[in-house]
């Protein structure tokens, strides 16, 4: 807002921005219909998650998701609002969605060439709490002449056309990426537009901040363990890192991305493929994050690089600092040659 309390005419809203770069890509305006079809739910998840207490959709909804969490309201209409938004852009023709067990084939009438995979409202078990929480997607472009089917969305990350994620915390962001590079918008409830405040978003070469859930360091591999060890009793003498966990993966990759670091979670012996799903948490943040010119690795393998099995499918995610992901990759390589993989 310019001094004058006017609206600033220069201000580059998220709609203006798209509608830029679609028409730089002298495309047909399809993925920039469903982007900022995709904006508009966030704008409504964002209100309905400020006003849950009021609203009363706080508490459990007695039903749980495939996963396994005990599903809150807020989950449904997240949801709902997502996949009601897309349908009725026109764009896409396969929806994955954390709370679905299946994927949703859009009806014949209003289909389109995108696939979106999405979680709806990530990190809910913080709602009650006031945790920041967010809304995690990953779009790709359809590429087989078949009928929309689920395994449409069984596609590395490398296809991704667009990945974002929105964070209801202290203000409401949207972070967006569509392969040329991260930019970031905050949402300005005075005007109910996304406006852009970090044009080309890069991390720090190198953080000094880990963040995982110490909990389980009873379960965690040696190579986990060894670079935990190196960041609290650092051996050359330099300041030990910094812990910080949210246990909300938007809140956690996003501090992050803002001021370096790596975020974790590794597999480990209660959940030996790690707990974050590839098609709508790790997928979209890994892309997000190489895109800043970070690095994104199960310690096997680039997240983005994972030929998806299940729509479902968990991978164990070390994302971050491209300094930071090396290091704890060749301690993490290390124990893989010493114990013959
Ligand atoms: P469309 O015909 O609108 O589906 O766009 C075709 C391709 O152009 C997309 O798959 C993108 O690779 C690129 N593109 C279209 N719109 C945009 C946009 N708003 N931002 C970035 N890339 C875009
Ligand atoms: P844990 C939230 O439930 C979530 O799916 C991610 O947002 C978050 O990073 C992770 O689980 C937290 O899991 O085991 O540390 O509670």
């Amino acid at each position: 807002m310019s001094d004058r309390g006017s609206f600033d005419t220069n201000v580059v809203t998220l709609t203006r921005f798209v509608l830029e770069e679609g028409r730089k890509a002298k495309g047909t305006g399809e993925l920039t219909t469903l982007l900022n079809s995709m904006c508009t739910a966030v704008k409504a998840i964002s209100t309905a998650v400020r006003k849950a207490g009021i609203a009363n959709l706080y508490g459990i909804a007695g039903s749980t998701n495939v996963t396994g969490d005990q599903v809150k309201k807020l989950d449904i209409l997240s949801n709902n609002l997502v996949i009601n938004m897309i349908k009725s852009s026109f764009t896409s023709c396969v929806l994955v969605s954390e709370e679905d067990d299946t994927a949703i084939i859009v009806e014949p009438d209003r289909q389109g060439k995108y696939v979106v995979c999405f979680d709806p409202l990530d990190g809910s078990s913080n709602i009650d709490c006031l945790a920041s929480i967010g809304t995690i997607f990953a779009v790709f472009r359809k590429t087989t002449e078949d009928d929309p089917c689920e395994n449409d969305a069984l596609q590395p990350g490398r296809n991704i056309v667009a990945a974002g994620y929105a964070l209801y915390g202290s203000a409401t962001m949207m972070v967006l990426s569509t392969g040329q590079g991260v930019n970031c918008f905050m949402l300005d409830p005075a005007i109910g537009e996304f406006i852009l405040v970090d044009r080309d978003l890069k991390i720090k070469p190198k953080g000094n901040i880990y963040s995982l859930n110490e909990g389980y360091a009873k379960y965690f591999d040696t190579a986990v363990t060894e670079y935990l060890q190196k960041k609290k009793f650092p051996e050359d003498g330099s300041a030990p890192y910094g812990a910080r966990y949210v246990g909300s993966m938007v809140a956690d990759v996003h501090r992050t991305l803002v001021y370096g670091g790596i975020f974790l979670y590794p597999a480990n012996v209660k959940s030996p493929e790690g707990k974050l799903r590839l098609l709508y948490e790790c997928n979209p943040m890994a892309f997000i994050i190489e895109q800043a010119g970070g690095m994104a690795t199960t310690g096997s393998q680039n997240v983005l690089d994972i030929q998806p099995i299940n729509i479902h499918q968990r991978v164990p995610v070390v994302l971050g600092s491209p300094s930071d992901v090396q290091e704890y990759l060749d301690i993490y390589q290390k124990h893989q040659a010493n114990n013959g993989n």
